[in-house]
């Protein structure tokens, strides 16, 4: 591939002078649409579980509609929406039909899509019945979208599980620019290769006129498989033509709100839940795991580092507490209810190994917890251990760091394959495959000085009080904006 394609656009990274707070509006006469396959219920904007809901809250300013799945399963899919409107966005919800749920849902795109983005080619489950599901239920989202839609909309398709649904709008007529984000990895060429439908996801993508990733090789990984599937020449830009438009691919990395968090996790120091911690806790150190349920964060690995400190580094024993928080999530999947029982049996392990009768050095958990709770968690751990096999973002790693006190901060530790290992350097870099250089990179944030972890966080809270949730919207939404129509 030509070396120019990789210069795609970027935004001008980390100068925090430049970073406004005013909320976001598309220079665009029209609304902004966003698609996901969840649309989180009004009540609870911005407060669920899940990297996606929390990012997007920012976009969904007044005015805007968004769409997608009501979370409920019916007797069959439908094609048209239900519409709540709460604080000026106008909520559009279809139903999913259970059948078609589960072959779309937990077959293809978390049986399939899933694995193989995040390089797990041995874990895919392929079969047609599920891809079928997967384009019926994308067709279907597009059929009740489009007698919503306004000429000036600019609609935004949110990850995975909806990668053919531009491809859709198109062939019922639909003109406005449309812009994709994918929330996780995409794979070289070489890996999507295994995938039977690539060139229909691919092209399905290229319906877009934005198509943007976390990653500068995600970028790379989509462009490369864009000339091998669709046998088009990528232009240095980072832009390619396919039918009647011209494609582009954009870097825009996903941020959170980072100013609002670092003010949920002050006040939740004063709360019970953060004075029952602290009890259990005496002056022993807390390392803490905050993560969904899933193979791609790496947990088995993660407590076998753990288990190598405690090993390697006895001066650490009854001196540390870690905590792993590893809410349930896609529990209907088989390799979801395998791990689940494989982190059972580590966890058992560990304790037995290591405990003593008034000291535990694991504390795990399968449930979810509040987020002002986590919040106030992640200020009270020395060590924060994101540490995933890979990740497209990884917003643990920043809401950790956004939530530290800067006169006295803790160390993150993070997988260089996490998408956020691009901008947080000064972490303690791991790779997560290799459990004794997790448990050194533990044991140096457990004794690093203060002024060290005051300079590492200080370099790292500048960064994630620029890559903001707002930023991201900005920029991606900025992009779309410039899509000259048809
Ligand atoms: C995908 C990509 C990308 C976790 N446990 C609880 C809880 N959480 C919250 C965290 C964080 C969010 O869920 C998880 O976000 P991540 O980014 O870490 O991961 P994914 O859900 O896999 O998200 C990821 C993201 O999309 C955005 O683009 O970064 O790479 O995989 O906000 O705090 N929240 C509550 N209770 C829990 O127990 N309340």
């Amino acid at each position: 591939m030509n070396q120019l394609a990789m210069n795609t656009i970027r935004t001008p990274r980390h100068d925090i002078r430049n970073a406004s707070s005013a909320p976001f509006k598309a220079k665009s006469a029209g609304r902004t649409v966003i698609v996901s396959n969840r649309v989180p219920s009004p009540n609870e904007k911005g407060a669920t579980a899940g990297g996606l809901a929390v990012a997007l809250a920012d976009a969904a300013t007044p005015g805007s509609l968004w769409f997608g799945w009501s979370g409920k399963r019916s007797q069959e899919t439908s094609t048209s929406a239900e519409l709540v409107e709460a604080d000026g966005v106008t909520y559009a919800t279809i139903d999913i039909g259970e059948r078609d749920h589960i072959r779309y849902y937990n077959g293809f795109a978390n049986g399939a899509l899933w694995p193989l983005f995040h390089f797990r080619a041995g874990l895919l489950m392929f079969s047609r019945p599920d891809y079928d599901a997967y384009r019926k239920v994308n067709k279907a989202f597009a059929a009740a979208l489009k007698p919503l839609l306004n000429p000036d909309d600019l609609i935004w398709i949110h990850d995975y599980q909806l990668m053919t649904m531009a491809a859709e709008l198109r062939s019922l007529g639909v003109k406005n620019p449309i812009g994709f984000f994918m929330h996780i990895p995409f794979v070289p060429n070489e890996l999507l290769d295994v995938l039977p439908p690539a060139a229909e996801l691919l092209a399905g993508l290229a319906a877009c006129e934005v198509v943007g990733f976390q990653r500068e090789s995600d970028v790379k990984s989509f462009l490369g498989s864009a000339e091998k599937f669709l046998g088009v020449d990528v232009a240095a830009d980072g832009s390619f033509a396919w039918q009647e438009r011209r494609v582009r691919a954009v870097l825009t990395p996903i941020g959170i709100d980072a100013q609002k968090f670092a003010k949920i996790a002050e006040r939740a120091e004063l709360t019970g839940d953060a004075k029952r911690m602290d009890e259990s806790l005496g002056d022993r150190a807390l390392v803490l795991g905050v993560d969904r349920l899933d193979y791609s964060k790496g947990l088995p690995q993660r407590f076998d580092a753990f288990g190598r400190l405690l090993y390697c580094f006895p001066q650490h024993l009854r001196q540390v507490n870690f905590l792993q928080i590893a809410a349930r999530s896609r529990q209907e999947v088989g390799s979801y209810q395998t791990l689940r029982r494989e982190l059972d049996r580590r966890a058992g392990d560990i304790n037995g190994e290591f405990s003593d009768f008034d000291w535990v050095p694991l504390r795990y958990m399968t449930h979810a917890v509040k987020r002002t709770a986590i919040a106030g968690f992640y200020r009270r751990a020395r060590v924060g251990l994101v540490t995933p096999l890979r990740d497209g973002m990884n917003l643990v790693a920043k809401e950790y760091v956004a939530a530290q006190d800067s006169e006295d901060p803790g160390v993150l530790v993070l997988s260089r394959f996490a998408g956020a290992a691009d901008e947080l350097t000064e972490a303690l870099i791991v790779n997560p495959f290799d459990a004794d250089e997790v448990a050194e990179a533990i044991h140096l944030a457990l004794t690093m000085s203060l002024e060290e972890r005051k300079q590492r966080h200080a370099a790292l809270a500048a960064k994630v009080n620029y890559t903001t949730a707002q930023r991201f919207c900005e920029t991606f939404l900025g992009h779309l904006a410039k899509v000259r129509p048809n």
